[in-house]
């Protein structure tokens, strides 16, 4: 495909940039973090977005180059919004399967916060259901390598995949990230709300945070904050910005 030559050239010629979208607690009403999202501007097709490009990437074999260029970046952002006299603010980063179940996925982590003097603390990953299914006891090794750096992890797209939910009890990790489609007719259709109130439930009895992904509109904040929902993220808050735009989310309060 066209897109392939051009995934190589792109990376040569810094054609990739990163938006950040905040999220939000909901106890403090802070941004504690940033989720870093990739974006592709094209010389003569434009701005394509990643659910184009991130598939062929995988299937290429260039997630690898490319995964480390954005993590890379949003780890050097995120030293950058760190200021003195104000909390600390976090970055999350997706992370493909394809990239995370690669050999050497801990050392290139390990390059990257030293390049970049980041503190593992302020950086979460963001892993799909089946990202984690792929390996089970070396995906286990691995995520407990990365959590005794102190990085957070956090699960994507929460409840799409098709993986069992034995994974929760074996796997440290600190967040649920309730997919979208769930969180969209939350109001109006009572499968979805039951689905995330069940959610919301199950993280908390295993010491789980759970984060609402696409709130667009008040009355799911509402009904998300009346659940017990701990944090969100979507456009009724903010869109993925350039962080240029992000000043005011850093202010002191
Ligand atoms: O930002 P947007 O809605 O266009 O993102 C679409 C999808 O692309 C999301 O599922 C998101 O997780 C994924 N995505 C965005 N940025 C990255 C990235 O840097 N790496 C990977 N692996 N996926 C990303
Ligand atoms: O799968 P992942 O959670 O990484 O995808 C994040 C994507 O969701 C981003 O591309 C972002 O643009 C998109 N997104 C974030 N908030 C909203 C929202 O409120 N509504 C919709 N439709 N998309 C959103
Ligand atoms: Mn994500
Ligand atoms: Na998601």
């Amino acid at each position: 495909r066209r897109l392939e030559g051009n995934l190589h050239r792109a990376l040569a010629d810094e054609e990739f940039f990163l938006e950040y979208q905040p999220q939000i607690d909901l106890r403090t009403g802070r941004v504690f973090s940033f989720e870093a999202l990739l974006r592709w501007q094209h010389p003569e097709d434009g701005l394509i977005p990643p659910d184009c490009f991130i598939p062929v990437a995988e299937e290429m074999g260039v997630i690898r180059r490319l995964g480390e260029w954005v993590l890379l970046a949003a780890c050097r952002q995120c030293r950058q919004w760190q200021q003195p006299g104000l909390p600390p603010v976090r970055v999350a980063v997706n992370v493909s399967g394809h990239q995370f179940n690669q050999p050497g996925f801990i050392e290139m982590v390990d390059r990257v916060l030293h390049e970049t003097g980041l503190n593992p603390e302020l950086l979460e990953l963001e892993l799909t259901e089946s990202a984690l299914m792929a390996g089970e006891q070396e995906t286990i090794m691995t995520l407990i390598d990365l959590k005794v750096r102190g990085i957070h992890l956090a699960i994507d797209d929460f409840g799409t995949g098709y993986s069992s939910l034995s994974y929760l009890k074996h796997f440290p990790i600190d967040r649920l990230k309730i997919d979208r489609s769930f969180v969209r007719d939350i109001v109006k259709d009572l499968d979805d709300r039951a689905i995330v109130e069940a959610i919301i439930a199950m993280a908390h009895s295993l010491g789980l945070r759970v984060l609402a992904e696409g709130v667009e509109h008040e009355d799911e904040l509402e009904l998300l904050r009346e659940r017990g929902c701990d944090e969100v993220q979507g456009f009724y808050f903010a869109r993925p910005q350039l962080p240029e735009a992000l000043g005011k989310y850093l202010e002191a309060p």
